[in-house]
């Protein structure tokens, strides 16, 4: 039986040293012609999720090499110059443990041309959702002093941003749970909360209530890495259906937002996280509401420290109720739930109490 599988493993080592590993997106592993290209596998059709792909490119000793993207459709991050899900990655030297050039996608799109000196390493990976065209690349090598020519003189096209994910098809949050919310109430949550959330992390909610109604937002917990401008982990909240709409407050630090309310039937909430530093998170709660009776509820004063823009600057927030009456305001179940338990509890105490005294 093991010589059997000696005999395999022999054959399969001789076929890759015959042919070449391949890169994992199609095509070999190894680029060792003076000039080449490779792309994201399936491209321009959308690339698989959950993949890695790599490419060394070893045009032999004393070469220098140029590598340029001709086109770059990744997936991107929330801001600029991160690439938390899909990302090519490139690497000076033969693997990965070479300094990196950078990791690029649609929100950090690579410099027209990368010039090295000996090999170059190229990793593409892909998350689990949201799958784009991907990128073609090519390079060009020459011996010194000549550089080498170009081998495309167009450089990256500029990213063209995705489409809204539509809101028919049921999406997760990226927290656990669905990402459109809507009816009456609900309630969601960072994940993993009331444990500490993950590091570079993007999660996601669109609160869509009946028309003619508003959305109110309430954070019945809230501790998010402490920053100044927010600008390591963050809550951001929209008012309206994406990004586009105006953002009513970027948040984090230990102090609950304000009860947020939507002037329309819709509210978007990211949540972003960077690469260090986890707390616990926030969990939140939502109530459809007639706009009429929301303008009367009575106004109360907050600190506003935690509430940054993405440019630093405070925001001005509209009015958050009274407890009071917001607690009357919710239905049975959902968010009471906690104020019940909390009840129950009590009474067992109680309960106990009065078993131990007599
Ligand atoms: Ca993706
Ligand atoms: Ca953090």
């Amino acid at each position: 039986m093991a010589s059997v599988i000696f005999l395999l493993w022999c054959l399969l080592a001789s076929f890759e040293a015959a042919y070449g590993a391949d890169s994992g997106c199609g095509g070999p592993r190894e680029l060792t012609a003076d000039s080449g290209t490779f792309s994201s596998a399936n491209y321009p059709s959308p690339y698989p999720a959950n993949l890695t792909c790599e490419w060394l490119i070893s045009p032999g000793p004393g070469k220098v090499t140029m590598l340029q993207f001709t086109a770059i459709q990744i997936e991107g991050g929330f801001r600029p110059g991160e690439c938390p899900y899909d990302s090519v990655t490139v690497y000076d030297g033969g693997d990965a443990s070479g300094p990196s050039r950078g990791a690029y996608c649609m929100t950090n799109v690579p410099p027209p041309d990368l010039v090295f000196f000996g090999d170059v390493f190229v990793v593409f990976t892909s998350d689990d959702r949201n799958a784009m065209p991907g990128f073609s690349a090519c390079y060009s090598t020459s011996t010194p002093p000549s550089l080498p020519t170009p081998c495309d003189n167009g450089g990256p096209q500029p990213p063209t941003l995705p489409p809204l994910r539509p809101v028919t098809a049921w999406v997760e949050s990226g927290c656990g749970g669905p990402r459109d919310l809507s009816g009456p109430s609900g309630s969601f949550s960072s994940l993993q909360h009331p444990t500490t959330y993950p590091h570079s992390h993007h999660c996601e909610w669109l609160i869509t209530v009946d028309p003619g109604m508003v959305v109110t937002l309430t954070f019945d917990a809230f501790d998010v890495e402490h920053h100044d401008t927010c600008s390591r982990d963050s809550v951001l909240v929209y008012d309206g259906p994406n990004t586009s709409s105006g953002l009513i407050g970027e948040y984090c630090g230990n102090v609950p937002p304000r009860r947020i309310v939507s002037s329309g039937e819709q509210l978007y909430i990211i949540f972003n996280t960077d690469n260090a530093n986890a707390s616990t998170g926030f969990s939140a709660s939502f109530l459809s509401a007639d706009p009429s009776q929301v303008t009367d509820l009575p106004t109360t004063a907050t600190s506003r420290s935690h509430v940054t823009t993405a440019d630093g600057s405070h925001l001005t927030q509209r009015p958050m109720t009274d407890r009071t009456t917001e607690e009357s305001t919710r239905p049975a179940g959902g968010a009471r739930s906690s104020f019940q338990a909390t009840h129950i509890a009590w009474m067992l105490v109680m309960g106990i109490v009065w078993m131990f005294l007599w």
